[in-house]
């Protein structure tokens, strides 16, 4: 069976860990700390280090990475994004002050690797989530033909997670 690494990018909070959680058939490895900048956000722990899970989907074996969100661990983004077939970027659509770090995000990736990604948009059931359009326009994704697939995923939900992944799989650069 084919090896497909796939890494799940993204804002503070967008939703990656859970991405992972919901995804895996194996129990995943979390590597989490309590958030000491309680500001950030209203959950307790951030990611530190990374997210280990596997999925078999369509005959290929997905080993998928959840990377930390804070860019004082860019190291592991590095690390991880390095080794990565294929990528997901996640940003929570009711968060705008987060796309101008999308924005970052997805430059250091695509400086390092070229290879197949998406956007998916996270919140988008909550109060105030911005559309598609507006969120492509914030991260500098043009609406062309050329433009990555641009999804909406409840991490929180497993068939919406495996709707993501597929997506993933099938895009081609
Ligand atoms: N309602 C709703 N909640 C979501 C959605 N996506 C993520 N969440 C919630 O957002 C919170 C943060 O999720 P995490 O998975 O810890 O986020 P993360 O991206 O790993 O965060 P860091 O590791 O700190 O970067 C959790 O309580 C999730 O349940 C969504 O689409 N809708
Ligand atoms: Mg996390």
């Amino acid at each position: 069976m084919k090896k497909l690494r796939v890494v799940i990018a993204g804002t503070v909070g967008a939703g990656k860990t859970t991405f992972v959680k919901s995804a895996s058939d194996i129990d995943v490895v979390e590597i989490e700390r309590d958030l000491t900048d309680k500001s950030l956000s209203v959950k307790k722990k951030t990611t530190v280090a990374f997210d280990f899970g596997k999925l078999i989907l369509d005959d290929q074996d997905l080993h998928i990475y959840g990377t930390p969100g804070q860019s004082r661990f860019d190291f592991m983004w590095d690390i991880l994004i390095k080794d990565a077939d294929r990528y997901i970027l996640l940003v929570a659509a009711n968060q705008p002050n987060g796309f101008s770090y999308a924005r970052e995000i997805l430059t250091f990736m695509n400086e390092r690797v070229q290879v197949p990604f998406i956007i998916g948009m996270t919140h988008r059931d909550c109060p105030d989530a911005l559309s598609p359009e507006e969120i492509a326009d914030s991260i500098g994704i043009a609406n062309t033909n050329n433009s990555p697939p641009i999804i909406t995923v409840n991490p929180n939900i497993r068939t919406s997670v495996i709707e993501a992944l597929s997506v993933l799989v099938s895009h081609e650069l």
